[in-house]
């Protein structure tokens, strides 16, 4: 939809600014005739190879300059309310299969900085510029309350994250205290089982313990079921094992250095099958390396329901997921439009993924900007869940904001899900 000149951008700028790990990234603001966006990009530290390139080789300097020699003249005059448009002509600026040249960081800014502009000069909340009347499902928070990996500056769970989500919610706001609350009572039980834990976190906010994964489903299990009944709300468990993070490639082999196993894949299959068993499991990400698909099929067809979804594995990358439909490798996806560099690609992803039942989970980053618009994304992708941590002020700017879209629209209900 053009929006009679409304949306034409008159100046494009660009900033280095910090992320929640303190990391330089980019900002984009754009002013249209009628309206202003604005977008920070943010950054993984568990990266999927086959994720568009976050800078180009110089870093954000170079991406600086490169804005201002090709991007910006390329985006002024531009309608942004042409989201394809824009999208396509990042593309065509960059010229690279993965956005090497000018960076995934400067593309993806731009593209939702577009889509921030556009919706603006329509006067529209940016989830009903992206989703139209469709856009009514407030999606359930899916957090990270207990993890290690990658997101531990020390030694600490070999698993990146333990996650919990509500499966039934009356609102947005019961949603984000089911969360918070699991957080919250955590600290006592994890003291009980490392005498040495001292409150320390993870970049996404989650407690980080000395546990093997079985302590640690453990307490977070008995927890859920503690706040559930308390709060009158079934509350899902899951796990993000971040596996490509574990895979030694040379030996064959998941090392799980925390507990000091390692894991053949068959043994990985049989560990996490079991993990999903005991505990409970309704949410595993990534238990494998992000070539196997063959093993992620293995386990999606032995865990049913239990979502088995992919985020290295498929990086967003509608070619990735098409190879995962045919061979069934899971039942869900993470959608990380910095994964893709454009809000185009990853709607493309999200279209292919719904037609073949994939749930898609609209997803933050390790590193990430007080941007609130992974909310806006996540409701008009009409995405049954959000992946968004639970506590930090770059993880609550998007929580909040449910709470906001939720009060500004009369027809929202909350997504509950896997109740059968
Ligand atoms: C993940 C993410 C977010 P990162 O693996 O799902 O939790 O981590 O941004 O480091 O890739
Ligand atoms: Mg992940």
């Amino acid at each position: 939809m053009l929006l009679d000149g409304l949306a034409v951008i008159e100046a494009a700028r660009a900033r280095k600014v910090f992320d929640s790990r303190g990391s330089l990234t980019i900002e984009v603001e754009l002013e249209t005739t009628g309206g202003y966006g604005r977008y920070s990009a943010p950054a993984g530290a568990s990266v999927g190879v086959h994720e568009a390139v976050a800078f180009p080789r110089g870093g954000v300097d170079e991406a600086l300059r490169l804005f201002e020699e090709l991007v910006a003249p390329k985006l002024v005059g531009m309608d942004a309310s042409d989201q394809k448009g824009v999208d396509e002509a990042l593309k065509e600026v960059d010229g690279t299969p993965n956005f090497s040249r000018i960076g995934g960081s400067m593309a993806i800014a731009c593209s939702i900085a577009a889509a921030k502009a556009a919706a603006s000069s329509l006067g529209l909340p940016l989830y009903r510029w992206l989703g139209g009347a469709l856009a009514t499902t407030i999606p359930a928070p899916l957090g990270n309350v207990l993890g290690g990996g990658k997101h531990a500056a020390a030694k600490a769970l070999d698993i990146q994250e333990i996650l919990v989500f509500p499966l039934n919610a009356s609102s947005a706001h019961v949603a984000l205290r089911v969360n918070a609350e699991v957080h919250r009572r955590l600290p006592k039980r994890i003291a009980k089982l490392d005498p040495t834990f001292s409150g320390g976190k993870t970049d996404e906010g989650a407690w980080v313990a000395k546990l093997s994964a079985e302590q640690a489903l453990g307490i977070v299990r008995e927890v859920c079921d503690e706040v559930g009944d308390e709060l009158g709300c079934k509350v899902g468990l899951g796990i993000d094992v971040a596996a490509s993070s574990l895979w030694d490639e040379s030996s064959k082999v998941y090392r799980y250095a925390g507990e000091g196993v390692n894991r053949t894949p068959d043994e990985q299959l049989a560990f996490i099958e079991g993990l999903v068993k005991d505990f409970r499991l309704l949410y595993v990400e990534d238990p494998f390396h992000e070539e196997d698909y063959d093993s992620f099929a293995k386990l999606t067809k032995l865990v049913k329901p239990c979502l088995v979804c992919g985020d290295d594995l498929f990086t967003t990358n509608v070619e990735r997921l098409r190879r995962g439909v045919e061979l069934k490798a899971a039942n869900a996806i993470i959608i990380k439009p910095n994964q893709v560099g454009t809000l185009t690609d990853a709607f493309n992803t999200v279209s292919l993924a719904k037609s073949n039942g994939f749930i898609i989970v609209v997803s933050h980053r390790s590193g990430e900007t007080e941007d609130e618009a992974l909310a806006h994304i996540a409701v008009g992708f009409s995405a049954p869940l959000i992946k968004t941590g639970v506590v930090g002020g770059e993880r609550i700017a998007k929580l909040n904001e449910l709470i906001r879209i939720e009060e500004g629209l009369p027809s929202a209900s909350m997504s509950t899900l896997l109740l059968d």
